[in-house]
């Protein structure tokens, strides 16, 4: 083990240096030997001070330049702002897309402002495993708010609510009919939907469409429509105010989405774990499965002695 760049990368999140925080997500996303101590440090000291806010919606439908207006925003408002962008085809060693690279730079002179990107490696949408590790990672700053852009379209996506206070779908005029939307569970998890490229033609339709749609949900629970032009930052500081308003409202729910939270996560890490040590066993008995030798029953149940016995 490194001890130097370990414990390096601890005293750094201890000083809210950003270089520590990049440093310890690398340890974290390429399970490097000591991801333990940083990832036991980072829980114990995280603190619940930011909003957290999750965008997610389809590729290109504006995610990352609302990100990067609703940046400008809140930094207007002197709150300082994390995000992790997270989209499965960007390269996994915290690269990014041309576009995310300008807009990174844009900002990175600005010290209230940091951002990184994540490849999904290999989680079907939604948010990773290395992501939600590095979420803790963040929690340990003085972000005010936390921005998660996520790839998504549909069900793998509701873990997502779990991990935020507010979320955001994006979606653009003629994505889908009302009734794809709601059949992709759209409407369970946005507390917000954004309809951005509202300079389409079709934009007024297609919010009046949606409008009708969402009637049938209570009104207590039904998520805000809003109209951008991410483009222009056109709609962005009403954004920005029903971000601030909904999620202050929200962070009541942050216990029980806790609750539901930590179950699966000792799950995903411990099946993670089960998953490496056995490896080897699944690989030779798979052999003898091929060699008609035993059935996968059978050898789903010798691997089960195994681990019962210790
Ligand atoms: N016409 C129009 N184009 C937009 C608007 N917002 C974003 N775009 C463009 O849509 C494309 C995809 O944007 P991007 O933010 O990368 O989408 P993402 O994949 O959802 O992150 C880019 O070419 C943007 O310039 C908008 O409000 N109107
Ligand atoms: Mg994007």
């Amino acid at each position: 083990m490194d001890e130097q760049r370990i414990y390096g990368a601890l005293e750094g999140l201890k000083k809210k240096q950003k270089r520590a925080l990049s440093r310890a997500i690398s340890i974290v996303e390429n399970h490097e030997e000591g991801m333990e101590i940083v990832l036991d440090y980072a829980y114990q000291n995280m603190n619940d001070n930011a909003l957290l806010i999750g965008i997610t919606g389809p590729g290109g439908a504006g995610k990352s330049t609302t990100v990067d207006k609703i940046i400008e925003e809140f930094r207007k408002r002197d709150m300082k702002v994390g995000v992790m962008a997270v989209d499965p085809s960007s390269p996994y060693t915290g690269g990014a897309f041309l576009g995310d690279r300008i807009r990174m730079f844009k900002h990175s002179s600005d010290d209230g402002v940091y951002i990184r990107s994540f490849g999904s490696r290999g989680a079907m949408g939604g948010i990773s495993e290395g992501t939600k590790n590095a979420l803790y990672l963040f929690k340990n700053y003085d972000f005010d708010v936390i921005l998660i852009e996520s790839l998504g379209i549909g069900q793998d996506e509701t873990e997502i609510t779990n991990f935020v206070d507010v979320t955001v779908v994006t979606v653009v005029p003629g994505f889908g009919d009302s009734v794809q939307i709601a059949k992709a569970g759209m409407q369970e998890i946005a507390d917000i939907f954004v309809i951005n490229k509202a300079d389409k033609p079709d934009a007024q339709m297609y919010y009046n469409q949606m409008k009708e749609q969402l009637l049938s949900i209570p009104e207590e629970i039904r998520p805000l429509i809003l109209t951008t032009i991410a483009t222009t930052g056109k709609g962005i500081p009403e954004m920005v105010d029903a971000l601030i308003d909904v999620g202050n409202r929200q962070i009541t729910k942050r216990q029980q989405k806790e609750e539901a939270r930590v179950r699966s996560e000792i799950r995903s890490q411990l099946l993670d774990r089960l998953a490496e040590r056995l490896e080897g066993d699944v690989e030779a008995l798979a052999e003898d499965v091929l060699d008609k030798k035993m059935t996968p029953f059978e050898a789903s149940r010798k691997i089960d002695a195994k681990v019962t016995i210790g």
